[in-house]
């Protein structure tokens, strides 16, 4: 057997890739597959690189933040004008040619991405104070962002973000989907040529043809409603609350609430952001928690606002929920170490499953239907600690960083399951970062 990186070198090749993907001011996800900025993907690359450049962490924030909407929306891709290697591109979207919210440049995509920023910009600011100016900038339009999410993606007030896209939960083409997506009637698509598949080494590791038919149909129904909120909340086809994006966004909300504290905001602003807490914690806990599966559930809003019945990742998402009922912390920590995740006998390294093997939807090497994703486990890895279960925390660390030490593992997008093979695209900018803030921890 080849024998695996130490510690100090997979920190220097984890610096070497943020560093070889970096744009100047935001860093591209990978150095082909995704050359432009995506939204949640910088704010993990913002926690990595906060350990040895907090100044340039925070500039991957406020650049992302430039290209907020002036309904408040973060755009999950802005694009850099230097390549023209992507599809869908500006010219697809049409963004600011449709919409009035959107910025004459730089141009965006008109979905959004989970709002993680407020944690990672939290993180940044504990490690560098003295950035505090930079922070009380960028203050504001995370609360706008936090309001955007819990107005205009819940008109219901039900406590649960709406997404419109699969590219919106950033596991794009989970099982989730599946159900939901089947009522999606695709019309017309006008015609294109994919550029992702040629970037992959199998093309059967990314979504299949017919996939993308149905998301650029998606697409074009957001362009004809120009991307208005008010709008496609009575037309459009797929609307689903998405049960991993309202627990992030509790996990950056509560950071939001602290960062409010110290930066001396108005009373009533730190009790808006609370009223929001509890709206969402309230929200998960009372539709998407399924008492029997021990997972959180997705509702599809086209049904009736139905529990979308499947095991995957996103079912475990309730542990970053801050203060989270000890209870159900403890039921979903069984769950994440059980045989349907973590604990599943076939797994070379104990990481996070994306879908539980076996089940509805599985695909040991399609995109999101099983392989695992590192960036995942980091996320519960916060989530465990928070609650206290530090001895799993430390051994899920420990098991990602095993597998990421495997000189053939080159900080993958991400990893067959049973031989943690490398998937998707090599030098993955998230997965170098959350290898770094672990190396840090
Ligand atoms: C579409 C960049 C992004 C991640 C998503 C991941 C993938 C894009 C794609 O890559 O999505 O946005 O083409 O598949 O699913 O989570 O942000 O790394």
């Amino acid at each position: 057997m080849e024998k695996v990186l130490d510690e100090k070198t997979l920190k220097q090749d984890a610096l070497d890739v943020l560093k070889n993907n970096d744009l100047g001011k935001s860093t591209k996800p990978a150095p082909q597959l995704y050359p432009h900025q995506w939204s949640w993907d910088s704010a993990f690359i913002a926690i990595g690189l906060s350990h040895s450049n907090p100044s340039r962490a925070l500039t991957e924030l406020e650049t992302l933040f430039d290209a907020q909407w002036k309904d408040g929306r973060v755009p999950h891709i802005v694009f850099n004008p230097n390549t023209k290697d992507y599809f869908p591109g500006p010219d697809r979207w049409n963004c600011a040619a449709l919409s009035p919210a959107a910025p004459e440049k730089p141009a965006t995509s008109g979905l959004i991405q989970p709002p993680i920023h407020a944690f990672a910009v939290k993180t940044v600011f504990d490690v560098a104070p003295e950035l505090k100016d930079r922070v009380r900038a960028l203050y504001p339009k995370l609360v706008r962002w936090h309001k955007y999410c819990l107005t205009e993606r819940d008109p219901e007030k039900m406590g649960l973000i709406t997404i419109y896209h699969p590219w919106e939960s950033g596991t794009d083409n989970s099982p989730r989907w599946d159900s939901p997506l089947k009522g999606v009637k695709v019309g017309e698509v006008p015609p294109y040529t994919r550029r992702d598949t040629k970037h992959v080494n199998d093309p059967s590791e990314r979504p299949s043809n017919e996939e993308y038919d149905r998301f650029l149909w998606l697409v074009e129904c957001l362009k004809k409603d120009h991307y208005d909120d008010a709008k496609l909340y009575k037309t459009y086809p797929f609307l689903v609350k998405d049960a991993l994006m309202t627990s992030i966004f509790t996990l950056s909300n509560h950071a939001l609430i602290e960062l409010a504290k110290q930066l001396d905001a108005p009373k009533e602003e730190v009790q808006m952001l609370e009223g929001w807490q509890k709206r969402a914690v309230d929200g998960l806990l009372e539709h998407s928690w399924n008492r029997q599966k021990m997972l959180a559930l997705d509702l599809d809003m086209e049904r009736g606002g139905a529990q979308v019945d499947v095991s995957t990742c996103a079912g475990l998402s309730p542990i970053v929920v801050p203060r989270l009922p000890a209870e159900i912390a403890t039921k979903i920590k069984e769950q994440m170490f059980s045989d349907k995740f973590a604990g599943w006998s076939d797994l070379k390294f104990r990481v996070i499953p994306s879908t539980t093997p076996g089940t509805a939807g599985f695909h040991p090497r399609a995109y999101w239907r099983g392989p695992s994703w590192p960036v995942i486990s980091w996320l519960y890895w916060i989530g465990l600690r928070q609650n206290g279960f530090e001895k799993e925390a430390k051994e899920l660390r420990q098991q990602n960083l095993d597998l990421l030490e495997q000189p053939e593992a080159k900080f993958g997008e991400y990893f067959e399951l049973t031989k943690g093979t490398q998937l998707g695209s090599a030098d993955q900018s998230w997965t170098a970062a959350v290898a770094l803030d672990w190396l840090a921890s």
